[in-house]
């Protein structure tokens, strides 16, 4: 076992007993949304992964370990610390040295998973290629991490604050397959339609276990995305969206806000303009996204 992961109780009996075990991400929690409903929203999407029959592990670095799963007190002090760093690839080596609290993006959460041995992971919506990209640079790590690392990320697409048509180019040239839940669109994470379509559309779980076995099997390492659309009666009407995230961007740039801190400046933005509309419907797909990534883990153990 990895010298730096600490496993929670409840997640070192799963991998005693050969239970299946869904990863979730962290700075969804410290920076995707606002204390309270994190934290309300972390316990209960475990929740929701536990009533799908496998067994969650919230992934944050604390004290110099990478927690695999934590307890109802890590997850309020995540929740409600505001010094807690958003940690990326980059950032991992320094939080876990310098012993600070790190919240883990979906490419440190998936790094973190593999090295624990876990293949499926559950998230809201997924970094990727910034609108400007051409002249900022700004490509999330996230979609390097997908490249590379293996494991399934189970999604609601991406925000069309991102350039969704690069993000899938970038993803096609890297070798990251896109599997569509139900349809055969893409989903833009408040929409269930991006106008992109996915690359493959696999409904079951016992089909999409296969398909990302075969992969794994051929010796094709590296990550795969599996989105899944927010469910329609959760959905933000896309002109209100669209209009706002022009504007949320508009902003951005005008205040100079770069790095690290262009998506979480972004969706607080968002959140604030839809007087919190936006949030129900990230706490909504995030939860849909725990039932797919629990029946795929499930699935997963028994293909
Ligand atoms: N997109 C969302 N909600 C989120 C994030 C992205 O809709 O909470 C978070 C995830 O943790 C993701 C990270 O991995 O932002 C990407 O940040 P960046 O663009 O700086 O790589
Ligand atoms: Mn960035």
């Amino acid at each position: 076992m990895h010298q730096f992961l600490l496993f929670s109780p409840e997640v070192a009996a799963a991998r005693a007993a050969g239970k299946p075990i869904v990863a979730l991400e962290s700075t969804i929690i410290s920076h995707g949304m606002p204390y309270p409903q994190n934290v309300r929203m972390a316990r209960e999407v475990e929740q929701i992964i536990r009533d799908g029959g496998a067994v969650p592990a919230t992934i944050a670095v604390m004290g110099g370990k990478i927690c695999i799963g934590l307890s109802e007190e890590q997850l309020e002090l995540l929740g409600t610390s505001p010094d807690a760093m958003k940690v990326s690839r980059r950032d991992l080596a320094y939080v876990l040295a310098q012993s600070k609290l790190g919240a883990t993006t979906v490419a440190a959460t998936m790094i973190c998973a593999a090295l624990a041995g876990i293949q499926v992971f559950v998230t809201g919506g997924i970094g990727g290629v910034h609108r400007g990209a051409e002249t900022s640079f700004d490509i999330s790590a996230d979609l390097q991490e997908l490249a590379r690392t293996s494991v399934a990320v189970v999604c609601a697409g991406v925000k069309s604050i991102l350039d969704i048509g690069l993000t899938l180019e970038y993803l096609e040239t890297h070798g990251v397959p896109v599997v569509s839940v139900g349809q055969r669109g893409f989903p833009a994470f408040f929409t269930r339609e991006s106008g992109f379509n996915a690359d493959f559309q696999l409904d079951t779980p016992a089909e999409q276990a296969a398909f990302i076995q075969t992969k794994w099997q051929l010796g094709l390492d590296g990550g795969i995305v599996v989105s899944n659309p927010v469910p329609e009666a959760d959905a933000m009407p896309k002109a209100e969206i669209d209009a706002i995230t022009l504007q949320a961007l508009g902003e951005a740039d005008a205040q100079g806000v770069t790095g690290k801190n262009v998506t979480p400046f972004l969706l607080g933005r968002i959140k604030q303009l839809t007087e919190g509309r936006s949030l129900a419907t990230n706490i909504a797909l995030v939860k849909n996204n725990a039932r797919c990534g629990a029946a795929l883990a499930c699935a997963m153990q028994s293909h």
